[in-house]
């Protein structure tokens, strides 16, 4: 946002960074750790149930102080407070992002055109809690009167991800009688799949889409629909099994869905930052709601730390600036995710999807195109899994990708000693990323081993790791429905957080209509419909063709 005319680029506090990198690009953060003893502490922040270990990074107290700069030269702190005084940060859409406001809990109110949105967000919350306790408690029953064992949630990208990953994240405390299931893609086997294992009797189908109008969810439901009314179900019972999360009732309705049967959604909420509205309904149906609060509960502490902490001490704000300074500065263009925790597993890809379309953009606010690098490519998976195969490239590769390590300290299942192995393992990774192998302890290495002098000559190179590689350690207590709120709504600030200094809308997705709207001009062309002109290149052409050709074959 304005920076008094200049580009982020041009600005003295980007310019003192690059300095600052060029002096600091040859030291080694081993000798950082032994400069510093109390390295640990001066690089430690807490909040909300989250410890944040960020020592094991490429900085120094005044690298710090120099992003600092930076965050208020882009006017972090009053951009945090236009997102909670409603705003519209969303600039090209003209409004505002308030996923803050649905785990508000606070009297205050939160104003969008003038009109308190609080009393919505209460009554939806009330609604979903009266939805939730009649499924749990079998009154609310399936046609044959039998209670609910299965609830599926169709929706895909935002009407997914988020739902699914704290549904995973809090299975401990699923209620055993009712199993969750998610259907997303467009691809038959997807539904297939998971059609084939339940029954028409005792399922709940949630229609998850704040458009009403995504074809994959819109297809998918079209399939559920005729596969209950194949197997028992008739269209009058539609209304006991069909339930659906809009922001558009009136094309819900129009689909099929009963009125009554239908939560609301609001434009002021993104898709990726949805899992705290009535899209959360399937997680809230498995963990009850009970624990459904105790997660907006997690997020909403969070909230008020990321609003009222200083810059100095704020989680989001300070792994927003470690990214920006790798991404910017040192030229890393990708950052792992990297949970170990097996609840935890679906973290990368909701937060994939919260980062690279949030942030994945090439012009500012203004619509000029952005001259630095924006949002990096976030990848990731389960912890000790990934030490087996990924790690290599974070120990010895040629590109850079500073990763965050999650690790609750105590474990939901405690199996023998494998929770002290697991964070043993952790611990391990980011000890070695940051200390690395110099070619002397490889060779002393090799020759305790009794390895030839030709040996040892062959392959000290190669066992050579560089180290100096930047890790997070992201601790909590264990994966309870508050810390997980908090640990998703630390990352969404962060990419907030990001946003602004970039001076990129994060709540726009101009690329992900482009798909959605290039694929239907495709699909009747597949289906040998009329469509208007040629296709322009010869690759798309020639792959329709074949698609054709095969399926007039008869395959
Ligand atoms: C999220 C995106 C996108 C969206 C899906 C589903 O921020 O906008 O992933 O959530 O395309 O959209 P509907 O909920 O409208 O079906």
């Amino acid at each position: 946002m304005a920076k008094a005319g200049k580009r982020l680029t041009q600005l003295d506090e980007w310019q003192a960074l690059v300095d600052h990198q060029s002096g600091l690009q040859h030291t080694h953060m081993r000798e950082l750790f032994t400069k510093d003893p109390q390295r640990f502490r001066h690089f430690f922040s807490e909040a909300a149930g989250l410890s944040l270990d960020y020592s094991k990074n490429l900085i120094t107290q005044e690298s710090m102080t120099l992003l600092m700069d930076l965050a208020r030269r882009c006017r972090v702190p009053e951009r945090i407070e236009a997102m909670f005084q409603g705003e519209a940060v969303n600039t090209s859409e003209q409004r505002p992002a308030l996923h803050v406001a649905l785990r508000s809990q606070s009297d205050e109110a939160v104003q969008v055109d003038g009109r308190d949105i609080m009393p919505e967000v209460r009554d939806t919350l009330a609604r979903m809690e009266e939805f939730v306790w009649r499924v749990r408690s079998t009154q609310w029953r399936g046609f044959s009167n039998k209670p609910f064992t299965d609830v599926v949630s169709i929706g895909i990208g935002g009407s997914f991800l988020g739902p699914k990953l704290v549904s995973a994240a809090l299975k401990p405390y699923w209620h055993g009688q009712i199993n969750c299931h998610y259907v997303a893609n467009i691809d038959g086997s997807h539904i297939t799949e998971v059609l084939r294992h339940i029954n028409p009797e005792t399922t709940l189908f949630l229609i998850q889409s704040k458009s009403f109008h995504t074809q994959e969810t819109l297809e998918n439901t079209k399939v559920a629909r005729e596969w209950f009314l194949h197997n028992g179900g008739s269209e009058d019972q539609i209304g006991k099994h069909f339930v659906a999360v809009t922001a558009k009732p009136q094309a819900a309705i129009d689909f099929g869905i009963a009125e009554q049967n239908i939560f609301p959604m609001w434009d002021w909420v993104g898709g990726r930052y949805s899992l705290w509205s009535a899209i959360g309904l399937p997680t809230a149906l498995t963990i009850g709601m009970e624990n459904f609060r105790a997660l907006l509960a997690g997020a909403y502490a969070m909230d008020r730390h990321f609003r009222e902490a200083p810059l100095e001490q704020n989680l989001p704000v300070i792994l927003a600036l470690l990214g920006v300074w790798y991404n910017n500065f040192w030229g890393a263009d990708a950052h792992a995710i990297l949970p170990y925790d097996h609840y935890l597993r679906g973290l990368p890809a909701h937060l994939q999807q919260l980062d690279m379309e949030s942030n994945g953009k090439c012009v500012t606010n203004a619509g000029d195109p952005v001259d630095y690098q924006t949002g990096p490519i976030i990848w990731g998976g389960a912890g000790a899994n990934g030490q087996h195969a990924y790690h290599q490239l974070l120990h010895q590769g040629t590109c850079l990708s500073p990763a965050d390590f999650i690790i609750p300290l105590r474990t939901h299942n405690p199996v023998a000693n494998h929770h002290a192995i697991l964070f043993a393992n952790c611990l391990s990774q980011t000890q070695a990323l940051m200390q690395g192998k110099t070619e002397a302890e490889a060779r002393a290495e090799l020759e305790a081993q009794g390895r030839s002098p030709a040996d040892v000559e062959r392959l000290a190179r190669h066992k050579v790791i560089p180290g100096n590689k930047p890790s997070n350690t992201l601790l909590f207590e264990r994966a309870t429905p508050r810390t997980v709120g908090a640990l998703i709504a630390l990352y969404e600030h962060k990419t907030y957080v990001q946003g602004v200094i970039w001076d990129v809308d994060s709540f726009d997705q101009w690329g992900v209509e482009l798909g959605k709207q290039l694929g239907e001009d495709i699909l009747q062309r597949l289906l040998g419909k009329t469509a208007d002109g040629e296709v322009s290149d010869s690759s798309t052409a020639g792959l329709i063709e074949l698609f054709r050709n095969r399926h007039h074959n008869g395959h």
